[in-house]
């Protein structure tokens, strides 16, 4: 069973998450800040990866130290919880539609932690949640999974959409690129012999 917990305590936040990539897309999350809920309960449902995530935060300063430390901790979780990375896919790459919304999201499970985000919000605020934390929470996940993930929203004019398509897409890339190839037999996709 490919699952992790990590807990990740510092002055600012208090984090555990749990991870299991071969779940159902069940999803306990309580971060206090309900637009990132939102978007973490339908990373889960689309990636199909159990997730519980708790975060007590200092939400008296803003959102940032939360969204961050929630990337962190995920991407921890999601890294121990692909072990060796034997068998998978790898790669994964799609367009996620969101009403008037297109986000292209490009993933390499590489262990090379690099991103590229090409997302623009022309409103500063999502209800509470500010919109420059999501890219925040991007670059946590991704340098802390070992990824290499590209994403970039081609057009889109509702904010709430242009995020959700970015955390949509994501899902579904990572659901594909964790996902158990049987032609790879078990082997670690590269030629270097490890990832
Ligand atoms: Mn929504």
């Amino acid at each position: 069973m490919r699952a992790e917990s990590i807990s990740r305590r510092t002055a600012e936040t208090d984090v555990s998450v749990s991870i299991a990539l071969d779940g159902t897309g069940k999803a306990t999350i309580a971060t206090g800040v309900g637009f990132l809920d939102h978007m973490l309960e339908l990373f889960a449902r689309h990636g199909l990866f159990d997730l519980e995530v708790k975060v007590t935060g200092d939400l008296h300063v803003d959102q940032h130290h939360t969204t961050e430390d929630a990337g962190i901790a995920l991407g921890q979780a999601f890294l121990k919880a692909l072990g060796d990375k034997r068998g998978i896919r790898r790669y994964a790459d799609l367009h996620l539609p969101m009403d008037e919304a297109l986000t292209r999201v490009a993933v390499d499970i590489s262990g090379r932690p690099f991103l590229v985000f090409k997302t623009e919000f022309r409103v500063e605020k999502i209800g509470q949640f500010d919109t420059e934390l999501v890219r925040e929470w991007f670059q946590a996940f991704a340098m802390n999974a070992g990824i290499t993930l590209h994403v970039e929203t081609l057009y889109g004019d509702n904010a709430h959409h242009i995020a959700e398509s970015c955390f949509k897409g994501l899902a579904r890339a990572l659901r594909e690129a964790v996902a158990v190839d049987p032609r790879e037999d078990g082997r670690v996709p590269s030629t270097k012999g490890s990832l």
